[in-house]
């Protein structure tokens, strides 16, 4: 039982693991992937983060519904209050968060992916908000989140029918960006983090802060946080190392912050 974390350059990969459960989430499991998120928030030597499950056949099964089976309302209660900081500190994370989903994303491990900034998955891979099936609602944030990567119509679907969303239909209605065979899902995950961490955190921090405000209140209040973050931008020795690099016809390096 463990969430561990492995680092390749700028790129840390977060691996649920606990696999004999397929990766279901106890409250060990919820602190322990908490606590990992806000030492990564502090490392600037982190540009982006991945996560994974354990093993070949599941990203995340969701809250752990044997744990639950027994709960009272104020166990149920602080227990979603800690799914809900898990979600809450990935989509706020400064830095992007890919999920790489490797099986079953289902209930709470939907929900965790949809927190995150970018979904890829394998072939193999099946979304589904079941709860509705276990006489509860969705809990984590997935009445929030999937609505907004797919839509209201089909996010009412899927949430309303608890049925499984293939790989195939997840990259149609925009639930991911791109399926993978299995085997191939690791490596184009670290390839599209890298890519992310070749740019400037500083600016790649600004766009992701102002991106999360593109669905909370007035647009105009997102647009003016847009307009402060990219004016910031101007006093960072980023915006004069990439464009001095454009001109110069050179690949930008950006230093560590
Ligand atoms: N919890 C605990 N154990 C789980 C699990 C889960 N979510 N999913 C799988 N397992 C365990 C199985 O019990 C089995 O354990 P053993 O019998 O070997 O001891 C082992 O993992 C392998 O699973 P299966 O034998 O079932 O494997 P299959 O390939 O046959 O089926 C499956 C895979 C993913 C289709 C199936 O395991 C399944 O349907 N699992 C349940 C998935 C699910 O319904 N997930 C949603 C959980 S509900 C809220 C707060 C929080 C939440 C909601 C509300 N409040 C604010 C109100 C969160 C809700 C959820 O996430």
């Amino acid at each position: 039982m463990a969430i561990d974390v492995a680092r390749d350059g700028y790129v840390a990969t977060v691996t649920i693991d606990r696999p004999e459960a397929l990766n279901a989430f106890d409250a060990p499991h919820l602190e322990a992937l908490l606590a990992l998120l806000r030492t990564l928030r502090d490392d600037r030597s982190v540009r982006c983060a991945i996560v994974t499950g354990a093993g070949d056949r599941a990203f995340s099964a969701g809250a752990d519904i044997k744990r639950m089976a027994t709960f009272g309302p104020r166990e149920g209660r602080a227990f979603a209050a800690l799914g809900h900081a898990v979600t809450k500190a990935i989509e706020t994370l400064p830095q992007p968060v890919i999920a790489a989903v490797n099986g079953y994303a289902f209930g709470g491990g939907c929900e965790l992916a949809l927190a995150c900034d970018i979904r890829i998955c394998s072939e193999n891979a099946a979304f589904a908000q079941p709860e509705v099936t276990l006489g509860i609602p969705p809990g984590w944030g997935g009445t929030q989140r999937m609505p907004r990567v797919v839509g209201p119509g089909i996010a009412a679907e899927i949430i309303f029918t608890g049925r499984r969303v293939g790989a195939a239909e997840a990259l149609r209605i925009g639930l991911v960006n791109a399926v993978y065979p299995a085997d191939r899902l690791p490596h184009e995950a670290q390839a599209l983090a890298a890519r992310i961490a070749a740019n400037s955190p500083r600016a790649v921090r600004a766009a992701k802060a102002a991106m999360s405000r593109a669905f909370s209140g007035e647009p105009a209040a997102g647009l003016n946080s847009e307009l402060d973050l990219f004016g910031a931008a101007f006093a960072t020795d980023d915006q004069t190392i990439g464009m001095e690099a454009f001109i110069a016809k050179q690949v930008a390096e950006f230093a560590d912050e």
